[in-house]
């Protein structure tokens, strides 16, 4: 394995990559997300949000449940000739990330099911509060493409007052105080990551072949962004590329490793609109 926290500075960089524009409101998610611009769309949106469709060319994300109230979660994921798949590559040190959120953005496990060799895939879930869910499967079967299918799950109960989603940079989690500071600018959003521990600077361990793991999820359809480690060494700064759809608001949530222990910060950010998108008075030698 490897050594202890070392000190050092503990970083992340969030490289917004805003070439999408207002084409990306042209995918709807199950709630509707009300923030389309006005503006004119943009061309083509190379890269779709991720985490919107059930199914995508063929492979289909099929939960066992569609309620939890913790426990167990089985689901295969089936591919075009409609029987589980049960060959995967390897992505981030695993075969297949699963990702649970609330649709309000304050609830999130990620999670690494078992598969068995029928492609039935389990794991563990954490309680979660009653409400409104979704999950997500990241993976790449065998010879496909890399695809994160989502499904909406429900906790029964009371459901809790919704929370308002608002901008925070700065996350107390068991004993760390993590802080997170992205310069404004126009074209991307660069988000640097401190985690602390008695006030002292704290390193990373390697955790999913890089100093860390982010998801990012959009406010209003959860929509799961494309995020690329950077560096994958733990020490100095963590740096990541997430592709952003759009301008609007993200909830970003950091998964670290210290002294073995995997635990989650988790932001909000609002990113900036596209600086190719009319109107936008931050950049003016937009090519488009
Ligand atoms: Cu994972």
């Amino acid at each position: 394995m490897n050594a202890g926290a070392k000190l050092g500075a503990y970083g992340l960089l969030l490289a917004a990559v805003l070439g999408g524009g207002a084409a990306v409101g042209a995918i709807a998610g199950p709630i509707d997300v009300g923030r389309s611009t006005p503006h004119e769309p943009a061309a083509t949106s190379e890269l779709p949000a991720a985490g919107l469709l059930v199914s995508q060319d063929g492979y289909t994300f099929e939960p066992e449940e569609r309620t939890t109230g913790g426990g167990e979660f089985a689901f295969t994921i089936t591919g075009p000739d409609g029987s589980p798949v049960r060959s995967y590559d390897v992505l981030h040190d695993r075969e297949l990330h699963l990702i649970v959120a609330s649709r309000d953005l304050q609830q999130y496990q990620h999670v690494h099911p078992e598969r068995d060799e029928n492609g039935r895939w389990t794991v563990d879930l954490a309680e979660m509060p009653a409400g409104a869910y979704r999950a997500f499967a990241d993976f790449q079967a065998t010879g496909a493409d890399q695809y994160t299918l989502g499904v909406d799950l429900s906790v029964a109960g009371p459901t809790p007052e919704l929370v308002p989603l608002v901008p925070r940079t700065t996350d107390s989690v068991n004993g760390f105080y993590v802080t997170l500071a992205h310069p404004p600018d126009g074209t991307s959003t660069e988000v640097s990551v401190t985690a602390r521990r008695d006030g002292d600077v704290v390193t990373t361990e390697p955790y999913l072949g890089a100093a860390g793991h982010l998801v990012a999820l959009r406010d209003g359809d959860l929509a799961y962004l494309h995020v690329h480690p950077l560096d994958a060494e733990p020490a100095g700064p963590v740096q990541f590329a997430v592709e952003v759809p759009s301008a609007g608001r993200y909830a970003l949530f950091f998964d670290f490793k210290v002294d073995g222990v995997v635990r989650t910060a988790r932001f909000v950010v609002d990113a900036p609109a596209p600086a190719t998108a009319a109107g936008h008075g931050d950049s003016d030698d937009s090519d488009h």
